[in-house]
């Protein structure tokens, strides 16, 4: 049978199990997708559009694939408001997929920009469809990358009226994806090692979740009794409260990255970056290295042992192996676990009376107590923005379940907390979902604000309202950017609480930290009535929160 090209497009995306599509008008595809019945997410500029698709990707670990469509062609104003998003998404390694308009044939070098090669820099891979029966070709490439290997971003590009094609003869068989489990002697080499220290420590990145691999993951820490630290994007990979963890960052985190001997890095690429540690004196620890992409072995440092491959078939692997050399595991270190457990102690001995405050303005540690209690730490979901929101959440918060958190951020841009937990609602519905942001990433957020309430979509936004933007001022860099780029008006001029209500959101403002907590039930309330709440806390600056390790010695 003929089917547009579009058509065949929204057909292919509904047989791939793909849910919704997020979008700023317009896009060739966009009336096809409707005409198919795929709900559409209309977003109030094309940076969200990405944001919420690439949110989609990250929060199931690339199960369901976020799907975004931009204006393209010969008027790309759209894709280049995307840049900046596709740009983050292919930083963090998440599998979007973006389509846009096509350059139709004979329509090229008029315009100055050029679509491919203004996005190569920032996506694993363009598909230029250029003919109507390359459809299915070029979607069957996009989902096979989109799926396999290290993830990164698809843009696909779809000329306006480019003709039809027959489905009968170019048909289409959704992709699952492949992996590759690593050399068995690299498994047995790298346990060996394990099993020689003294001190091991185990390094987790966000390729567990692209392998979904969090199941793997505990039973080798079990097994292998060894401690956990997660980076920033794998908060939540493994579970905060469990014994063996040492959390994301702050002393415990530092003080066994220091002391391990031997560092074993699984789904993370090692390299260096403003929010990640480093590993200190590397020279003097053995480092193995476990992951997906041979471009990352011996990149920042020199791997002893590398098993390269998929990070579930290399923990079951290790598993497996670890299981032979030791008879069925190591039994439980209670003196390891004491002294983790009194790390953890000596660690939250100084936050908790912050978690507790009753200063005014309010600690934001304080909101970030009452909201632990407020929500069920086994079905909610978190994302910080860039900013101190996001230094102070990833030191204190404990996430329990995978996906209970979002980190993000090699590059971290402002008001990506928005989208990620619009997405994290879209795809756990039953969950509590929230984001928190400061005065900053509000900016960004506002119009798409409204996407919410039109799409009814229950989240909670936590504004910390700290009146600056607070890692500029004073106390970060010396004297920072004080007075210059760090303040903004403060709450009796711009009240940003009347302007979601304005927007038609549920909204309040906090002056009392007695208050925050019966504010977070209202807000999770109007939430379950699938409306979307915004609570502005007035709040202190008080930028305190866990170091990264900078590495003296990291190359070795
Ligand atoms: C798009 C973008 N531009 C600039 C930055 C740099 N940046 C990081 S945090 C920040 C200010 C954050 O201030 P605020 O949101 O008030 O949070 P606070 O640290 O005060 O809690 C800026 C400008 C960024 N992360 N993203
Ligand atoms: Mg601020």
């Amino acid at each position: 049978m003929q089917v547009a090209a579009t058509s065949g497009v929204a057909r292919i995306l509904k047989a791939e199990g793909i849910p919704w599509v997020s979008t700023f008008p317009t896009c060739c595809v966009n009336n096809a997708l409707g005409q198919e019945g795929i709900p559409m997410l209309m977003m109030r500029d094309e940076r969200y559009a990405v944001a919420v698709a690439d949110g989609m990707s990250r929060v199931t670990g690339g199960k369901k694939i976020g799907v975004c469509t931009v204006m393209g062609g010969t008027n790309p104003a759209g894709l280049q408001v995307a840049y900046g998003a596709l740009a983050q998404a292919y930083e963090d390694s998440s599998p979007l997929l973006c389509i846009t308009d096509g350059v139709p044939a004979g329509a090229g070098g008029n315009s100055r920009h050029d679509i491919a090669w203004g996005f190569e820099a920032v996506t694993k891979w363009i598909g230029q469809i250029d003919q109507p029966q390359r459809v299915p070709e070029l979607m069957r490439r996009a989902f096979t990358y989109l799926r396999t290997g290290h993830r990164g971003p698809v843009l696909l590009t779809v000329p306006r009226n480019l003709g039809e094609y027959d489905e009968d003869e170019h048909p289409y068989t959704p992709v699952k994806g492949w992996k590759w489990a690593p050399d068995p002697d690299d498994v047995t080499a790298a346990v060996k090692a394990l099993l020689a220290a003294s001190s091991p420590l185990l390094y987790v990145g966000e390729g567990v979740f692209y392998a979904d691999a969090t199941a793997e993951l505990l039973h080798l820490a079990e097994l292998a009794q060894v401690p956990v630290l997660t980076t920033l994007k794998a908060k939540s990979a493994f579970p905060e409260n469990h014994p063996l963890s040492l959390g994301v960052r702050g002393e415990l985190a530092e003080d066994w990255l220091r002391k391990c001997d031997l560092l074993f890095a699984i789904g993370t690429s090692l390299s260096r970056g403003v929010f990640r540690h480093a590993i200190p004196d590397a020279r003097h620890k053995t480092i193995v290295h476990c992951t997906v992409d041979e471009f990352d072995v011996n990149k920042t440092y020199k791997a002893d042992y590398a098993v390269v491959g998929d990070a579930k078939l290399a923990l079951q692997a290790l598993v497996n192996e670890l299981s032979s050399q030791t008879g069925g595991g190591i039994k439980r270190k209670q003196a390891l676990i004491a002294e983790i457990r009194a790390g953890r102690e000596r660690f939250m001995s100084r936050y908790r009376p912050l978690l507790e405050s009753n200063d005014k303005p309010i600690n934001p540690y304080r909101v970030y107590g009452d909201l632990m209690k407020a929500m069920d730490p086994h079905s909610s979901f978190v994302s910080p923005d860039s900013g101190n929101t996001r230094d102070q959440t990833t030191t204190v918060y404990q996430a329990v379940i995978p996906h209970g958190f979002l980190g993000w951020g090699n590059v971290s841009t402002l008001g990506f907390s928005l989208a990620a937990a619009m997405a994290a609602k879209l795809a756990y519905p039953e969950r509590q979902c929230v984001n928190i942001t400061g005065d900053a990433g509000v900016g960004y957020m506002l119009g798409n604000l409204e996407a919410l309430v039109r799409h009814n979509i229950g989240v909670t936004t936590i504004h910390i309202n700290n009146g600056g933007f607070s890692g500029y001022g004073p106390g970060f860099w010396g004297n920072g950017h004080d007075p210059y780029t760090c303040v903004v008006s403060d709450h009796s001029i711009s009240d940003m609480s009347e302007a979601a209500k304005a927007l038609g959101c549920y909204a309040e403002h906090v002056t009392e930290p007695s208050e925050i907590l019966a504010a977070l039930k209202r807000a999770f309330d109007e939430n379950a009535h699938n409306r979307p709440a915004y609570l502005e806390f007035i709040c202190c600056q008080y930028p305190v929160f866990g170091q990264w390790v900078t590495g003296e010695g990291t190359a070795h």
